[in-house]
């Protein structure tokens, strides 16, 4: 199978690492949506990465419907099987989800148009729920258990440490590590892992 995008993707990055946390064989191609639209489009005509091209041709999108379908080939799953430890990384998870989105969005506003079309209340407000999903996960963060190895980061861990590198590499300016220590810190810690050192954002 082949995963489909780049690496400065939030999406791609936490679905390529977890298609490796899995010890699932893949082929990487860094395929991007913008400098390479074409090219992607060849592969999948919606443009979307993460893409995963299957090995029987079928094509899937969405980072989350991708780690769904490779935890169902190796049977076993990044997350928590049940009782309040999944509830909890569903909430970590949603919640770094949406600073990813946030993030992504901020960033197109400000990459695709042009400065005299840029709404700044639409910005205001994005800001604000980046703001809110990043003040959660610092919240959240030290009930998980601690990146101290590959066994032990889950899903809801790796995507928060995917999303504070993304937002940090993108908008350091709008969310300092000294309000997220330690969200911070558990993201360094992850970053030192084997997965995430194989899988670089750049
Ligand atoms: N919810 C999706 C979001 C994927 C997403 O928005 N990817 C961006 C790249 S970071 C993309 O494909 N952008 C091109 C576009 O939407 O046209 C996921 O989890 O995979």
């Amino acid at each position: 199978m082949q995963l489909i995008g780049m690496l400065d993707s939030p999406y791609v990055r936490r679905a390529a690492i977890s298609l490796r946390l899995l010890g699932l064989g893949f082929e990487h191609r860094s395929v991007s949506v913008f400098s390479t639209f074409e090219q992607f489009r060849a592969i999948n005509p919606v443009v979307k990465a993460p893409t995963l091209v299957c090995d029987d041709g079928t094509l899937l999108m969405d980072s989350t419907l991708i780690i769904d379908h490779a935890e169902t080939i190796v049977g076993r799953s990044l997350m928590p099987l049940g009782g309040a430890e999944r509830l909890h990384a569903l909430r970590v998870l949603g919640l770094a989800l949406a600073a990813c989105e946030k993030t992504v969005q901020i960033v197109y506003e400000r990459k695709l148009r042009p400065p005299e079309k840029q709404h700044a209340p639409w910005i205001d407000r994005v800001r604000g729920q980046l703001a809110a999903a990043y003040a959660g996960l610092e919240a959240e963060i030290p009930k998980l258990p601690a990146a101290a190895g590959e066994a032990a980061i889950g899903q809801a861990g790796l995507t928060s440490a995917v999303a504070w590198g993304f937002t940090q590499m993108m908008l350091p300016e709008l969310v300092a590590p000294a309000d997220c220590p330690s969200l911070a810190a558990f993201a360094a810690d992850a970053e030192k892992l084997p997965a995430f050192l194989a899988l670089p954002p750049v």
